[in-house]
């Protein structure tokens, strides 16, 4: 009885299957339960509802687990060395969930020392599916989803954010996944671009498309995903408008709203110096920043600050005069945009701007400077990255080219080949 015993769960929707393994796991032993963090759980699924805490306090209290220790990675060798289990327990699921490389990395790391992993039937009944709909349902709602943001910026060392304009995009967002080795990849949030948004709907990127269509669009995207919005909030517009929105937008769920350092007609930031645009005054864009922090009501919701002095061709000692005095406003984030291919000055700014200030977050858009990779962006500091445009400018020409092949042939068979098949466009959208 007093042999060691070793499991590992997220437990973050606790049910029974979780309390049979606990008890014939205890059966064996002295049980020792890794507790996956939230780090380790965001690195494949949604986050977590509950936080590693309140799920530690629940764990210990489940009768038959003698201790609780932390595991940090889907991968158990670092737990297994230091604790030595004689037994491993899991469920014999594992092989049917795309886990074979974890288990054999477990069955390897006992052997060292004549340990072994005992695989007990996965408990029927458990519909994971079921409750994970229950969760997403409540994940996505406006309380649940503000706060989204700021957790995943304190767990991820880089929050990736793809842009959506209507539902269908967004479920992109929100479905899009690939393994890489036993690694999930997911987006982490949605970018409501004022380009993209525009564009979708036929008009130019000019703060034309207003506050209330945009709205709409939120709303639309909303209804049918769970993941944290990030608004293009454009100018923010009137000072007066701006404390109204960031209201607006707390209250339906939005995590953050970007707004820009210019005033007047607002055009594309890509345009550059190509278009007259007025970058607004240090002083009137703090007091725009000030009056949304103050309007705020959560703690939750982030004004981010969108520098323009690089597009603008201003300087990058005008960028960091900047990007402090937006930060001394208040701003709970500063997003730098450059035009360049070499990402060289955004680079320059990040070093900078981190010196002085480390806790911050930094937001970029790798629009133009397209070869930089993640990683590069997180040794420079920064914490989200926005791919600002990707969807709607991958469905533009697909659509253009099936358009043109039905033209050629005066019939549509050409064109099936690049289409959905009809089955699939019937079972895109499940009608649950
Ligand atoms: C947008 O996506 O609308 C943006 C980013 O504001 S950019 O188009 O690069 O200016
Ligand atoms: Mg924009």
């Amino acid at each position: 009885m007093n042999k060691k015993v070793y499991i590992a769960i997220s437990a973050d929707i606790l049910h029974h299957g979780h309390i049979n393994l606990i008890k014939k796991a205890s059966e064996y032993g002295k049980l020792t339960v890794g507790v996956l963090t939230d780090e380790a759980i965001a690195t494949y699924k949604r986050l977590p509802v509950l936080n590693y805490d309140q799920r530690k306090f629940i764990i210990e209290n489940i009768e038959g687990v003698d201790e609780v220790v932390k595991q940090e990675t889907l991968d158990y060798t670092e737990n297994l060395e230091k604790i030595r289990p004689d037994i491993v327990v899991h469920g014999d699921d594992w092989l049917d969930n795309n886990q074979q490389q974890t288990r054999n990395k477990v069955i390897t790391t006992l052997s060292q020392w004549n340990g072994k992993l005992i695989e007990i039937p996965y408990t029927k009944g458990v519909n994971i599916d079921k409750l994970n709909t229950l969760v997403n349902d409540s994940t996505g709602m406006p309380e649940t989803r503000r706060t989204q943001l700021r957790r995943l910026l304190e767990l991820k060392p880089i929050v990736k954010t793809m842009e959506a304009h209507n539902g269908l995009s967004a479920l992109v967002v929100e479905n899009a996944k690939i393994k890489k080795d036993e690694r999930i990849e997911r987006f982490d949030a949605m970018w409501l671009s004022s380009l993209t948004d525009s564009t979708a709907k036929g008009k130019p990127d000019i703060e034309l498309v207003d506050m209330t269509s945009r709205l709409k669009t939120i709303d639309e995207i909303m209804e049918v995903t769970t993941k944290p919005i990030i608004l293009d909030g454009d100018t923010g517009g009137e000072i007066e408008h701006f404390t109204f929105n960031v209201r607006t937008l707390e209250r339906i769920g939005v995590s953050a709203v970007i707004i820009e350092d210019k005033i007047g007609l607002k055009k594309n930031s890509l345009y550059g110096t190509e278009v007259e645009q007025t970058q607004d005054s240090i002083e009137h864009f703090t007091q725009k920043i000030r009056a949304g922090k103050k309007a705020q009501i959560t703690e939750d919701f982030m004004i981010i600050a969108r520098i323009e002095s690089l597009i603008l061709e201003k300087g990058m000692d005008d960028a960091l005069t900047r990007a402090k005095a937006y930060t001394e406003a208040g701003a709970d984030g500063i997003m730098i945009h450059s035009r360049k291919s070499d990402p060289t000055e955004i680079f320059t700014f990040c070093d900078k701007f981190t010196e002085y200030n480390s806790q911050i977050p930094i937001v970029v858009v790798p629009t133009a400077f397209n070869k930089v990779y993640e990683e590069e962006l997180v040794e420079h500091g920064v914490n989200i990255v926005i791919y600002a445009n990707h969807l709607i400018r991958s469905a533009y020409p697909a659509m253009m080219e099936t358009a043109e092949l039905i033209l050629e042939n005066n019939r549509c068979h050409e064109a099936d080949k690049k289409c959905l098949s009809i089955k699939e466009i019937l079972s895109l959208i499940p009608d649950k």
